[in-house]
């Protein structure tokens, strides 16, 4: 028989699996302080903090918002190190962000050495229906999650660096420890959701370096994400929030190693639709 922590995990990931509008599971979206407030804080922005403008050599650099616009929350109930970003890029990028990644990255497969659960070559309307995910960086076995150290070709996009300076840079005024909030991104997922897709409980451990933070950008549609404790023993509540397009969410700390999940995906508001994928998570960790 399952113990009691798989039990509330598995019983917890149905629930939102089955969540709609009318049904009464709490549901923490950012937008809304008396929604958040008895999980997440919002922390102040520090005044002397530079916007994104400053970054050299970042092509993607005007994307962004600028700095000062930029609203972070912080988890205050479960693990430390738990952020999230709300609507980095500005409302019309947002669109282009998700095109790069559902249609441009597939094609630029040879020069970024991609991987894919699908042909990248000669991809149509019909093969690209079922494109689910694609990893670039060092590649991690699917099946074992092992990381091919021996790895030739290490290529990552280059809005991807962009990203993860940004970032980190911002990070940096927020949390004092620097090793935990600069990602030097090594490997990444991209996951391509449908309206059925969801994604179980897991944790990401297969890097050597659980001392860096992990990146995580939401495109398009929103979705359910619950978090919780590193082990499904743990006596840390199961928090579920709402991930908005263009939302970072940052894994550091005591949070890197927690167990979290995407029960759900919710129809989109704003983003042209594109086929049948309607969210894009674009993942990114550091190896070593
Ligand atoms: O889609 C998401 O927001 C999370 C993706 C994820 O957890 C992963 O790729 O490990």
């Amino acid at each position: 028989m399952a113990d009691s922590g798989e039990e509330i995990y598995k019983t917890t990931f149905k629930l939102y699996r089955n969540w709609s509008p009318k049904s009464d599971l709490p549901l923490i979206d950012l937008r809304y302080a008396e929604n958040y407030e008895n999980f997440f804080q919002q922390l102040e922005q520090s005044s002397d903090i530079s916007s994104p403008s400053v970054v050299a050599n970042c092509e993607t650099f005007t994307h962004f918002k600028p700095f000062d616009q930029w609203k972070i929350y912080k988890l205050i109930k479960g693990l430390d190190g738990f952020f999230i970003i709300t609507g980095i890029l500005k409302e019309n990028f947002r669109q282009d962000w998700f095109d790069y990644f559902h249609d441009q990255l597939p094609s630029y497969h040879e020069e970024l050495n991609l991987k894919s659960n699908i042909s990248l070559n000669d991809l149509n309307e019909k093969s690209k229906s079922k494109l689910r995910w694609i990893t670039f960086g060092y590649h991690h076995d699917w099946n074992s999650k092992v990381y091919d150290l021996n790895q030739k070709t290490v290529r990552i996009p280059d809005r991807i660096n962009d990203l993860c300076r940004i970032v980190s840079m911002f990070m940096n005024f927020h949390i004092s420890s620097s090793s935990s909030s600069t990602l030097k991104p090594e490997a990444g997922i991209v996951n391509y959701y449908t309206q059925n897709s969801s994604l179980c409980f897991h944790t990401d451990h297969s890097e050597l370096n659980h001392h860096a933070p992990l990146f995580s950008l939401s495109l398009g549609s929103s979705a359910i994400f619950l978090i919780g404790g590193q082990t499904k023993q743990s006596s840390q509540p199961i928090v579920p929030v709402l991930l908005n397009d263009s939302d970072l969410v940052i894994m550091s700390n005591e949070s890197r190693l927690a167990l979290h999940s995407v029960p759900k995906i919710l129809p989109s508001e704003t983003l042209v639709k594109n086929g049948n994928i309607l969210r894009v998570n674009v993942n990114i960790r550091q190896v070593f």
